[in-house]
């Protein structure tokens, strides 16, 4: 075997975005998006509870051993993602809640959000896949300090800029 085959593969990116279908993705690629804003990387799956679910539990499986920190997963109406991906990891898995036609949401975020005692899962806004990318982060930057101080400049850009809007108001 040669040294090329020998050397260990390259860990995988620190967060994973997994959701149930391709549809899913407008409203997942916000979490991509934040995550990029702190030069975070990440990698994304379409992995479906229901369609295909040995390969969900495969990859939740496999992701801490691969080098993934934290798991987002997304999904919409009977939404079994998140939680199934919890029960088959040590990582943390925010779930974000994807609106459908129908019901308007609420039926992904009780089946994200009502997980039983046990099997955590992090449930952010229906649709609301960017806080679930800032979250990724915050729970990144406990152990890494310059993330943690790139978190900190960005609330303190939130901060400045209701100022702005205060003073604008008032003027
Ligand atoms: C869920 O079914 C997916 O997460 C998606 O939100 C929803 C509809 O999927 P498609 O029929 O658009 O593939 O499992």
């Amino acid at each position: 075997m040669g040294p090329a085959l020998m050397s260990s593969p390259e860990p995988a990116p620190p967060v994973g975005i997994v959701m149930g279908s391709d549809s899913d993705w407008p409203t997942m690629r916000a979490a991509a998006v934040a995550l990029d804003e702190f030069g975070v990387r990440w990698e994304a799956r379409v992995l479906s509870a229901h369609r295909t679910p040995r390969a969900m539990l495969d990859w939740a499986g496999a992701a801490a051993g691969r080098g993934v920190r934290v798991v987002v997963a997304g999904a919409g109406g009977a939404a079994h993602l998140p939680g199934m991906v919890a029960s088959a990891t040590v990582l943390p898995v925010i779930g974000v809640p994807v609106p459908l036609a129908h019901l308007d949401g609420m039926d992904s975020l009780l089946s994200i959000v009502q997980m039983p005692a046990g099997v955590p899962v992090a449930t952010v806004s229906i649709g609301g896949a960017r806080n679930a990318g800032l979250l990724a982060v915050r729970i990144l930057a406990a152990s890494d300090p310059a993330l943690a101080r790139a978190m900190e400049r960005f609330q303190s850009g939130l901060a400045e800029t209701v100022a702005t809007k205060d003073a604008a108001l008032a003027a």
